[in-house]
């Protein structure tokens, strides 16, 4: 720093006292004008259009079209008067403000001969601007050592993050190798795991099937005894023919021949061959207990339990092959059918079905045998998914660093440390957020939702510039506007800070912002200050 400061100062002050020097020159004629106004030789106005003797100079009569014979005085409209304001910033003023009564130059030299009495105010002036200029160079000189170290430190985080880009890459390919191995030791497991799920669900149906069976068997029992009107064991055409509901072509005339054909070619039909028929006819048939409900065809009707069917000892109903043993689930049905077996008759036939679905009841749990199976399965599936999982986290690992080494962070990766911050400024009416390289956002400060006002664009300085402005792009749509957007403009600071926030155009967001990474080389800038004075 110390350096730094020696290289500046020295220079401010002789910009300074290059411009107290005070060159002898007609009234009125930059330093850089003099050689034309050479005293006793004649005088050529400076657009070459007429040469008058040096007397006419300065003579307060308007000679030369372009006003060059006046320097001094406000007799050319078009002339132009040069403030030397010897300590401060020298400056031009058009001619008409000579003597006009009012202080222009800050060396009063523009009021020689109006009376008014002008102070110079060059050296309080010079002295301002020197101190403004000095706190100028002295942000610039310490944002530009912090610059170095922000330099510094994202060359080292780059380094590191290429290291760790390649370290996890080499965990990818070992980790992809894990994943591969649980995968099939999932799969492994999931075949038996399937198969003795398979197994007991078949059980599980097979049983229901079974119950069904029974039941179907039992209300075809029952419908045999309604059917039987004379009790001699046999189903005659007549009393089928007493089942309107029955009638095959649904003509309204439920005829012999269309009976006999429903038994099946006989006159009448015991208890092993109605069988045969109860199968044609059981979507059909009403129970009498249900009459005179008006019932759709194809649904069913309650059978009669096993105790009730029991007591009709008399019909014998061929045993049907049947493995599984549906008792248990079948005496649940039976003790709820007995607290009122007419009103379970009684029911409408659809919500009949429905109850039949519901009382089959929950699959059984699992035989250990399966459960165990089912265990191992699902930890394989859980140590799987955790490795998938880890995979697809280093994945999003690599890409967040891939980005992060591959922005375009400044010529010398200055910017890089604001990469994953965030910067707020709180206004009467909103909290603006800019997470430089990602996104700006607008809250309204008295609760409400976020809104995007851009996510990161490109560098937008112009040329030579570049690194000063950024663009934030495609933010939430404007009612009737543009999607919003927002222009960060970057100046020299110590601090990294959001300055200012306004809305120049609607949706369209300027910030001002502040960080060291701007912060210039102040050689360079004691070069800007030297050209500054030697204006
Ligand atoms: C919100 C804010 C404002 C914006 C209007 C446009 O109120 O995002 O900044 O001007 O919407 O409708």
């Amino acid at each position: 720093m110390a350096m730094a400061c020696q290289s500046l100062i020295p220079l401010l002050l002789l910009g300074v006292a290059v411009s107290a020097v005070e060159v002898q020159r007609p009234r009125g004629v930059p330093l850089s004008k003099k050689h034309f106004y050479v005293e006793g030789k004649p005088f050529t106005c400076l657009d070459g259009s007429l040469t008058i003797p040096f007397d006419r100079v300065n003579d307060d009569y308007c000679d030369c079209q372009d006003g060059s014979d006046e320097p001094g005085t406000p007799a050319c409209p078009n002339g132009s008067f040069h403030c030397t304001n010897a300590g401060y910033r020298p400056t031009f003023i058009p001619s008409s403000r000579i003597n006009d009564g009012v202080c222009d130059c800050c060396d009063a030299t523009d009021e020689f001969n109006s009376g008014a009495s002008c102070p110079n105010t060059c050296r309080e002036l010079g002295r301002k601007e020197k101190e403004s200029l000095q706190k100028l160079a002295e942000i610039a000189k310490e944002g530009f050592l912090l610059k170095q170290q922000l330099i510094q430190e994202a060359k080292r985080g780059l380094e590191e993050k290429k290291a760790k880009v390649l370290e996890l890459q080499a965990n990818k390919k070992q980790l992809e190798e894990k994943v591969e191995a649980l995968r099939t030791v999932k799969e492994t497991a999931e075949e038996p795991e399937k198969e003795a799920k398979g197994r007991h669900l078949k059980a599980w149906e097979d049983q229901k099937a079974a119950v069904r069976a029974e039941k179907d068997r039992a209300r075809m029992v029952e419908v045999f005894l309604e059917l039987d009107d004379d009790g001699d064991s046999f189903i005659s055409l007549t009393e089928l023919q007493s089942h309107s509901e029955l009638d095959t072509d649904s003509d309204g005339s439920f005829t012999e021949a269309e009976a006999q054909a429903l038994l099946g070619g006989v006159e009448k039909a015991d208890a092993a061959a109605f069988e045969a028929v109860w199968k044609d006819i059981k979507d059909k048939y009403i129970s009498e207990a249900q009459a005179p409900v008006e019932v759709p065809l194809g649904e069913t009707t309650e059978p009669l339990s096993d105790n009730e069917s029991e007591n009709y000892s008399e019909v014998e109903i061929p045993e049907e092959e049947d493995d599984d043993d549906p008792e248990e689930e079948d005496d649940d049905q039976d003790e709820e059918d007995d607290d009122d077996p007419e009103t379970d008759y009684n029911r409408p036939p659809a919500v009949q079905v429905k109850k039949d679905e519901e009382d089959e009841g929950t699959m059984p749990p699992y035989d250990e045998e399966t459960q165990n199976l089912i265990d191992a399965a699902q930890k394989a599936r859980e140590q799987f998914d955790e490795a998938e999982r880890g995979l697809r986290e280093l994945d999003d690992q690599m890409k967040n660093l891939e980005k992060e080494t591959t922005s375009d962070f400044g010529p010398s990766y200055e910017f890089a440390y604001l990469y994953s911050q965030c910067y707020e400024l709180t206004t009467s009416e909103y909290v603006y957020r800019l997470c430089p390289f990602n996104r700006v956002s607008q809250k309204p400060k008295h609760g409400g939702s976020e809104t995007s006002l851009g996510t990161w664009g490109h560098w937008d300085g112009p040329e030579g510039e570049v690194y000063t402005v950024m663009k934030y792009e495609n933010g939430m749509g404007c009612w009737q506007g543009p999607n919003r957007s927002t222009t960060v403009k970057i100046k020299c600071g110590k601090e990294t800070a959001v300055t200012s926030t306004t809305e120049p155009s609607r949706c369209e967001y300027l910030m001002e912002f502040t960080s060291p990474a701007l912060c210039q080389d102040p050689k360079t800038l004691d070069q800007m200050l030297h050209q500054h004075n030697e204006l």
